[in-house]
């Protein structure tokens, strides 16, 4: 075992490992929350080790929801997860509010977390703007509730995208400080893992945004629920530049568009991006754009149908959920409890 293994694993020995991650029902999904996350879990749940997965509906209203869209959306993106491959038998499936445990624990971070390192966060820079006064306390304090997500299950392993890491940095912060605070070695320190050739995906229409659910430009992103036309619509519109691919990784460092379309061509079909422009490199976009679009449609199409289907009984997607948040208190509720204990709640 090699030094940094060692130093990695060391701070969780004694700690059953444990997978947790969550996707907002905060829009529709797209393939930056499949190739960045879903793709992922599913691939990992071939391994044997519990784990947990959340639909964050909780972290979805810290900016305001239609209460009717935020219902279609909970049950949309549960609907993912099983299309894609999640099994409710293996892994556990549920929506965060349903399990109280998230919402106390957050609390208790709240008071463990400091403000200087909410306000430092990328992400409540990007989404609050320039308008501070006017965002949602939740806003502000959404990454100490993430860390109860992960931390109410002792979870060790947080596969996320590029652009979570530094709330799983953020956790391990929360976590240790509690440790050192109650003098106690509680909470184990999780580890997020950000792997594959996609775990940052990109806007269609700038190279340098993230793919996102929320962004105002439905172009920018493709959603799992696109149809076959408009997946290639949006592919043969993305911006790219006017050369061709170059053969080797190196020729797309300051290409961030064709580095995109590169990447999700890489997580799609499970190729390296040197393997893919291996293939690839010396073409044309004119020539790339339609294998990419035959790709995606190829790989997207049928989760969206089983999606499609799954959302025709709305009840067995609630029941799944119900079922799920069982399985998930029956692992939360102690440890919250014994949160309580050493904070020094009567109980
Ligand atoms: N563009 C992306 N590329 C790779 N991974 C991504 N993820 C999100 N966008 C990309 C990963 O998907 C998981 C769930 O993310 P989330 O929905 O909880 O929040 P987010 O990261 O803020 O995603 P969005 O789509 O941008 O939502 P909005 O627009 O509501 O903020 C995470 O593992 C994330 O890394």
């Amino acid at each position: 075992m090699s030094d940094a293994v060692q130093t990695q694993s060391t701070p969780n020995a004694g700690f059953t490992p444990r997978v947790f991650s969550g996707i907002q029902p905060s829009g529709g999904l797209t393939l930056g929350n499949y190739l960045g996350a879903i793709k992922r879990f599913v691939e990992k749940q071939a391994e044997p080790i519990e784990q947990v997965y959340c639909v964050v509906d909780m972290h979805a209203i810290t900016v305001w929801q239609d209460p009717e869209a935020l219902r279609r959306q909970t049950r949309e993106l549960t609907a993912g997860y099983l299309a894609a491959g999640i099994d409710p038998t293996r892994s556990i499936l549920f929506n965060q509010s349903q399990v109280k445990e998230h919402a106390e624990l957050g609390w208790i971070f709240n008071c463990v977390a400091r403000m200087g390192w909410m306000q430092r966060m990328t992400q409540w820079k990007d989404k609050a703007g320039k308008n501070t006064q006017n965002a949602s306390l939740g806003l502000l304090a959404y990454p100490s509730l993430m860390a109860a997500d992960i931390l109410v299950y002792h979870a060790t392993e947080v596969p996320v995208g590029e652009d979570q890491k530094q709330h799983v940095e953020l956790t391990r912060d929360i976590a240790t400080k509690f440790n050192h605070d109650y003098g106690v070695d509680f909470f184990p320190i999780p580890e997020p893992r950000i792997e594959g050739a996609a775990t940052r995906v990109m806007s269609l229409r700038d190279g340098s945004k993230k793919m996102s659910k929320s962004d105002p430009s439905d172009a920018s992103r493709i959603n799992m629920t696109d149809d076959a036309d408009t997946i290639a619509k949006k592919i043969r519109k993305a911006k790219t530049d006017p050369e061709a691919l170059p053969s080797e990784a190196k020729g797309l460092e300051d290409r961030p568009e064709a580095r995109n379309l590169v990447n999700i061509y890489a997580g799609l079909a499970e190729m390296s991006v040197d393997q893919v422009l291996a293939e690839a490199g010396g073409k044309q976009f004119s020539e790339f754009k339609p294998m990419l679009s035959e790709l995606a449609v190829a790989k997207l199409s049928p989760i969206s149908n089983e999606m499609s289907r799954l959302m025709q009984d709305p009840a067995e997607i609630d029941r799944i959920l119900g079922q799920g948040a069982d399985r998930a208190r029956e692992i939360a509720a102690p440890i919250l409890t014994k949160t309580k204990e050493i904070v020094g709640m009567v109980g």
